[in-house]
């Protein structure tokens, strides 16, 4: 018998399935180019997944495969969070003093006493090399966009909600969105194809509700022009939005993809359900209780043998008894 090895084309085959094209992926869910060259205990710069608006000391606390586990320094683990090498979240030391971005020092450090040499010094901790950041080397085309623009945004936190926006920061060919008069935690960051910003007078147009910056005086009568004025802004020029296209996904095509509740762990996956920009992931085996909705180019997707290729384990359907090896016996890669 030799099913006794899981293996992607056996149980495609066993499931009648097929995998998600490759070219449906973005680059950064897609197999990498170069390994993960992250070690444990190099130091480095990143954004807070839960408060993008803010760049960290992190340290690396773990390595799997392509993927990095990073620690808030000075902070409880339970805030540790996973990414990919790759990731543009992911910045060298002296990354935000260079750029004029706020870094949220480890906890304990005194705002003007910081300083990465002393401190990598003083924790005989090691800074993470230039080189490991693939993002620092992205080449940008420029785009219309600039700081302090205004535009119509989805607050992605209350997605039914288009509001008043601002672009907070550009950074290479990311954008940071900033709701007007609200504080920074529904802040995020987006490139020109996002699906969830748009141009002043999108919803007029599509007659759609604009929600106006918080405690704004003439709410009911909110024109843009005389908003504008008020702020001496500008707003940001329609042909710098460069929507992108409906995805190519569909039901019933498998990935692999990280299980939200333990991130640590990436398992295998079937798109049960679709939108223009979201998929809704079921892990194989499992209750549909875990299903998920996720961004289509969320980097928490990956194409089938992405785990494979990139070295990190790979969770197989809970119950396909005839081709299940149990954890830690078994090598998926020859099968002997
Ligand atoms: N129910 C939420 C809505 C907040 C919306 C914030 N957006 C517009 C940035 C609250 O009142 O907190």
């Amino acid at each position: 018998n030799k099913k006794w090895a899981w293996s992607w084309p056996a149980y495609l085959e066993e499931e009648k399935a097929i995998a998600s094209p490759v070219k449906l992926f973005k680059e950064h869910q897609s197999f990498p180019q170069s390994r993960n060259g992250f070690k444990v205990g190099m130091k480095l710069e990143g954004l807070d997944p839960c408060r993008p608006s803010l760049f960290c000391v992190l340290s690396v606390a773990e390595i799997q495969g392509y993927r990095v586990r990073l620690h808030f320094d000075g902070y409880l683990e339970c805030y540790d969070f996973w990414a990919n090498a790759d990731s543009w979240d992911l910045k060298p030391a002296g990354w935000c003093e260079k750029n004029g971005h706020k870094l949220l020092l480890p906890k304990g450090c005194k705002e003007g006493e910081f300083n990465w040499s002393m401190y990598v010094k003083n924790c005989r901790g090691q800074l993470a090399p230039k080189h490991l950041f693939k993002s620092l080397n992205t080449s940008v085309t420029p785009s219309g966009f600039r700081a302090g623009m205004k535009l119509e945004a989805v607050d992605r936190k209350n997605p039914s909600l288009i509001c008043v926006a601002t672009i907070a920061a550009v950074v290479d060919n990311r954008l940071l969105i900033h709701f007007d008069n609200w504080d920074d935690t529904y802040d995020y960051w987006c490139d020109a194809s996002s699906p969830y910003i748009h141009p002043v007078g999108y919803c007029e147009e599509a007659e759609l509700t604009l929600t106006t910056p918080a405690e704004y005086k003439h709410a009911k009568s909110f024109s843009w022009e005389k908003y504008l004025e008020e702020t001496g802004t500008q707003a940001a020029p329609a042909r710098a939005f460069k929507p992108r296209p409906p995805h190519g996904f569909q039901i019933g095509m498998k990935l692999e993809a990280v299980d939200k509740r333990n991130p640590m762990l990436i398992r295998v996956a079937t798109i049960v359900d679709t939108e223009d920009h979201r998929l809704k992931i079921h892990f194989d085996g499992w209750s549909s209780e875990y299903d998920y909705w996720v961004e289509t180019d969320s980097p928490d997707l990956h194409p089938v043998g992405w785990c494979q290729k990139t070295g990190h384990p790979l969770q197989h359907p809970n119950g396909s008894s005839e081709v299940l090896t149990a954890p830690g016996q078994g090598c998926p890669t020859t099968g002997c």
